[in-house]
Order: C-alpha cells, then sequence, then structure tokens
C-alpha cells in the first residue's frame, strides 16, 4: 500500500501544503487506497513534501508521483478528456511562475482573510514566529 507523506489540516483545508492536496487528489482520483502520515520535508527524497513510499520505493514530488501512479497502478487521470482538452495549454501560465511564487500566493490568499493570530498557530504552533 502506498503511504503520502505530507504536511496537516489548516485553514479549513485538509493539507496546508497545496502539493500535499494535489498529491492526495490524485491518489483519490486514481482510486487507489493509501495511508497518510505526516512528513518532515528534510526526510523527502527532494527535501520537500510530499513524497510516497510504496513496498521499497520513495518518490518525492508530486508531479513525479503523479506520473508513477499513472504507470505503475494503469491508471490515466486524463481519462474523459478529449484529444484536444488532452493537448490545450493552461489556461494560467503555471509552468511560468516559480514555486515560491506560487506557494507566497497560496499562503497570501489563505491569509488575506484572517489576522496573524489565527495564522500562526496552525503553520508554526504557539512558539512560532
Ligand atoms: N515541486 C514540488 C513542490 C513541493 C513543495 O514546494 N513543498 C513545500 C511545502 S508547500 C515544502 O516542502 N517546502 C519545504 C522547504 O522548501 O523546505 C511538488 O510539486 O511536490
Amino acid at each position: 500500500m502506498i503511504t503520502l507523506y505530507g504536511s496537516f489540516p489548516a485553514f479549513d483545508l485538509p493539507q496546508s501544503s497545496p502539493f500535499v492536496m494535489k498529491a492526495e487528489v490524485q491518489l483519490k482520483m486514481a482510486g487507489i487506497p493509501y495511508g497518510l502520515e505526516r512528513g518532515t520535508p528534510g526526510d523527502g527524497p527532494k527535501g520537500k513534501i510530499p513524497w510516497i513510499v510504496e513496498a521499497d520505493l520513495k518518490i518525492g514530488d508530486s508531479t513525479f508521483i503523479r506520473a508513477y501512479i499513472e504507470k505503475a497502478h494503469g491508471v490515466d487521470l486524463d481519462r474523459g478528456l478529449t484529444p484536444e482538452m488532452r493537448t490545450a495549454p493552461p489556461d494560467c501560465p503555471v509552468p511560468a511562475c516559480s514555486e515560491p511564487f506560487l506557494v507566497t500566493i497560496g499562503f497570501g490568499c489563505v491569509c488575506i482573510e484572517r489576522s496573524p493570530l489565527e495564522i500562526r498557530p496552525p503553520l508554526f504552533g504557539s512558539e512560532g514566529p
């Protein structure tokens, strides 16, 4: 069975990390049973969360996780898309944005409607900055 190493729920979201949420949605879409553990980025193969472990394989990065589960488990997460939809460029030029930029924008959206007192505990605990 696959174990997904990820973050924790915060701000009414199942995962505080958008990349972990992406990986978890991919596993759900694939219909693959999985366990969820909290991971420390430094323990992952790429120094970040998420990563998955299956048997003796450890795979980091939500995009590589998708490629692995599609190949190893014989699923096509784009099933149902027309050939035109499969080849269409994304509406948003996400690949042009760096990951730190995306994470900043993501947390910015979450934080905009909250006070620092609400934001700090879920991310850093009571001892945080
Ligand atoms: N390209 C990676 C990005 C993962 C990522 O940036 N994870 C962040 C959490 S949202 C992380 O672990 N950061 C810890 C660090 O950079 O030290 C993916 O798609 O999985």
